[in-house]
């Protein structure tokens, strides 16, 4: 018997770093299935492993946290790659991945890829967002000049002793990041993973990969239209500076729509809040609201 932590899955099999550093290769016990567990790549789990070849998982530990999309539990931060273009910069996006991960409980790293795409005006625009999300509470990546010295090691000092997701849309340049920050890595980009992913829909691999003395799983994509289920008047609290704001509303469980006296809505009217963040709150809202409650799948 031995403890240790899953650092891979691949088709049903999951390779777990033992703590004295033997990895092996185990496979989850039956009863496993039966109880409806199943292993994510983070957990920290205990395995009968009398060789590296052949172990079983005996156990999976309770969990921190755990994502969906990528599967990985007990993550410290999420690195949320968002392009300013190609794909085009969306800010309903952006705060919905934000709204993910408020609801799992994991801090959110905003990096802004391909800042070289952009005029010189263009900059001065996303210097401001960044600015606003800031603001906000979220600690936002951004150089003008891409995988400049000072954005990597902005990179490496959050990662080291940290297990970290990196999400965002396929060809937000997730992989060409990582790539800068662990030159060893050589993860395919652009195309080239495009078209490995094509070919490998059936065999999903999850890993953590060992960067900058931390780990960190890279993920194929993010679906923009991951839905969320809810209480809609829930909604409000995943959004840091509505939640911040709302003590000041006249009535408590106020949802920032047509109360009178709504703090939100008077710092969305002064600027202080983002009206982008406002809008795609109501979007977010009025869906939840429209959700049937039979069809709801359950939260998380
Ligand atoms: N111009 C520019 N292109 C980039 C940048 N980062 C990534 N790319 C390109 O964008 C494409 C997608 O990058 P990739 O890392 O595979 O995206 P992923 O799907 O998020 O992993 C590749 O062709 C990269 O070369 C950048 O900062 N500037
Ligand atoms: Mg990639
Ligand atoms: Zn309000």
């Amino acid at each position: 018997m031995a403890e240790g932590q899953i650092r891979q899955s691949l088709s049903g099999f999951y390779d777990v770093m033992t703590d004295s550093g033997r990895l092996v290769r185990t496979r989850a016990r039956g009863n496993f299935r039966n109880r409806k567990i199943t292993p994510l790549v983070g957990d920290r789990v205990v395995i009968d492993a009398p060789n590296d070849h052949e172990g079983y998982i005996l156990e999976v530990k309770p969990r921190r946290n755990s994502l969906v999309r990528p599967p990985v539990a007990n993550v410290d931060q999420a690195i949320v790659a968002t392009a300013v273009r190609q794909p085009a910069f969306s800010t309903n996006l952006l705060d919905r991945q934000l709204l993910a991960l408020e609801i799992a409980d994991i801090e959110p790293v905003i990096y802004l890829t391909k800042t070289d795409l952009l005029t010189a005006a263009e900059q001065t625009e996303f210097a401001g967002i960044a600015a606003a999300y800031r603001k906000i509470g979220y600690q936002v990546v951004y150089t003008a000049e891409p995988f400049s010295a000072v954005a990597l090691k902005e990179v490496d000092d959050l990662l080291t002793g940290k297990v970290s997701v990196i999400m965002g849309q396929t060809g937000a340049g997730k992989s060409t990041l990582l790539n800068h920050v662990a030159p060893d890595l050589k993860l395919a980009t652009g195309e080239i993973s495009a078209a490995l992913n094509r070919g490998k829909h059936t065999t999903r691999r999850v890993q953590l990969l060992a960067v900058a003395g931390g780990l960190i799983a890279d993920t194929p994509g993010f679906s923009s239209y991951d839905t969320f289920s809810m209480d809609a008047r829930s909604l409000g609290k995943y959004f840091r500076e509505f939640r911040r704001a709302s003590v000041d509303c006249r009535f408590r469980g106020c949802v920032h729509v047509n109360e009178p006296g709504c703090a939100v809505k008077a710092l969305v009217e002064s600027g202080d809040i983002l009206q982008s963040r406002y809008d795609n709150y109501l979007q977010l809202y009025q869906t939840l609201k429209n959700q049937k409650p039979n069809y709801r799948k359950s939260e998380k």
